[in-house]
């Protein structure tokens, strides 16, 4: 169960009739007990220590038994009420109004004020969504957003507090950014990274315009190997001379994926260059400021050759952090989880704390240093600083603790 789906079953938990709720409790209780037994009371100690806070386990059980319910018959939310309308994929969102596609068909939905309030949050390209299609030329009704598989978000710059969800169940995110026009902004990737990881898709870095590059120079191989060494996939593309674009057909091959970066790294580009019937519209990059124009002003799905679903959205100016948690940003350095287990505190931050085995292992080059530079930068970001006089929830435990 990934983060986005335990939200939304949290919330069905929540607006479940009294009746239907305490059959599901009863359900989770037995479930419980039969797991109870099955599992040897040694192991059960080793589980879960009595120091660590943790969620109520028949809450759990009720969560899981619900999820099971979706995964079975996903137009149904799991609550036993009767099911009506049928399911597709939303390939367009505007103001008060979303484009649906299934099996081949678009249909145009209009949303409920209550829905277009929250549809930033709520509501995004790749949503699969329960609805009901508009006959006679009536506009179609949306019912309700199913669980996310995946999804990539960021702090509404708009709404405080608030989430902006970019897509929602990709497989891939390809992060495009090109080596000249605009340059290529290392931080930028990192911030993706982080992000993609806590969403549950894959990142992908895609390096576009190598056709810019003087006659036998490489694509900034020093910003670039890092991401390669801890297995991050980096290809290098021309949307202009097509170098590398079957390289990314085949890694995209079969998937749901979407093109995300700064405005004017190619994006629309790469789509069209992908596949040529597209047609997506293409901006110029600006000569003085070599920024792009933000010509994609709103994120579609596309069906294209060779089984790709593909997502082009519009350019950002930049990618925040903000709504992170330090322990969001520890598990997206995937080079980090083996030796953060032998650090001295639990809840190591690996900035200041004496017997960090990850800063150990940056000293000695067996973390790239660029990755732990970045990681660091990020965790400045959100106010922890080296000395641990940090803002954040983060109390050093002892691990014996
Ligand atoms: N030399 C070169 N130019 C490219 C390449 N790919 C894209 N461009 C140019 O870069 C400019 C911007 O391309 P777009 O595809 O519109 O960029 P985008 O990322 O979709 O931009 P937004 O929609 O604004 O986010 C256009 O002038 C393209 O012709 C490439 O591989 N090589
Ligand atoms: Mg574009
Ligand atoms: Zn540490």
């Amino acid at each position: 169960m990934n983060p986005h789906q335990r939200r939304q079953l949290e919330a069905t938990l929540d607006a479940m009739g009294k009746v239907e709720r305490n059959r599901l409790f009863k359900e989770a209780a037995e479930r419980r007990i039969e797991a109870q037994k099955l599992r040897r009371k040694s192991e059960r100690e080793v589980d879960v220590p009595a120091a660590r806070r943790r969620p109520d386990p028949l809450r759990e059980w009720a969560l899981r038994i619900l999820a099971e319910r979706q995964r079975e018959s996903p137009a149904c939310d799991g609550t036993g009420e009767a099911c009506e309308g049928s399911i597709g994929v939303v390939v367009r969102v505007g103001r008060r109004r979303c484009t649906i596609e299934q099996a081949g068909r678009l249909f145009e939905c209009l949303l409920s004020p209550d829905q277009a309030g929250a549809q930033h949050e709520d509501l995004a390209v790749g949503d699969h969504v329960l609805f009901v299609a508009g006959q006679d030329g009536e506009p179609s009704r949306l019912l309700r957003v199913l669980p996310r598989q995946s999804e990539l978000s960021r702090p509404d710059p708009r709404r405080p507090g608030r989430r902006r969800v970019i897509v929602a169940n990709v497989d891939v995110v390809v992060i495009v950014v090109s080596v000249v026009a605009p340059p290529l902004h290392p931080r930028l990737i990192d911030r993706y990274l982080v992000a993609v990881q806590r969403g549950g898709a894959r990142p992908v870095v895609c390096v576009n315009k190598i056709d810019r590059l003087a006659a036998g120079r490489q694509a900034a191989p020093e910003v670039l190997e890092p991401y390669r060494r801890v297995g991050i996939r980096v290809i290098e593309t021309s949307a202009q001379t097509g170098e590398g674009i079957e390289h990314l057909r085949s890694v995209l091959r079969g998937s749901v994926c979407a093109l995300v970066g700064h405005s004017g790294v190619g994006k629309s580009s790469l789509a069209n260059a992908l596949d040529p019937s597209l047609g997506a519209k293409v901006g110029s990059v600006s000569d003085a400021s070599h920024r792009g124009k933000h010509t994609t002003v709103a994120s579609s799905l596309h069906l294209l050759a060779g089984d790709i679903r593909l997502i082009d959205t519009p350019g950002v100016r930049s990618f925040s952090l903000d709504d992170m948690t330090i322990a969001e940003v520890r598990e997206a350095f995937p080079e980090f989880v083996g030796l953060a287990d032998s650090c001295r505190y639990r809840d190591c931050t690996h900035t200041h704390e004496p017997g960090c085995r990850v800063r150990e292992a940056a000293a000695r080059d067996e973390i790239p240093a660029p990755r732990y530079e970045t990681y660091r930068r990020i965790l400045l970001d959100l106010g922890v600083t080296d000395t641990g006089d940090e803002e954040s929830e983060n109390t050093p435990l002892p691990r014996d603790s």
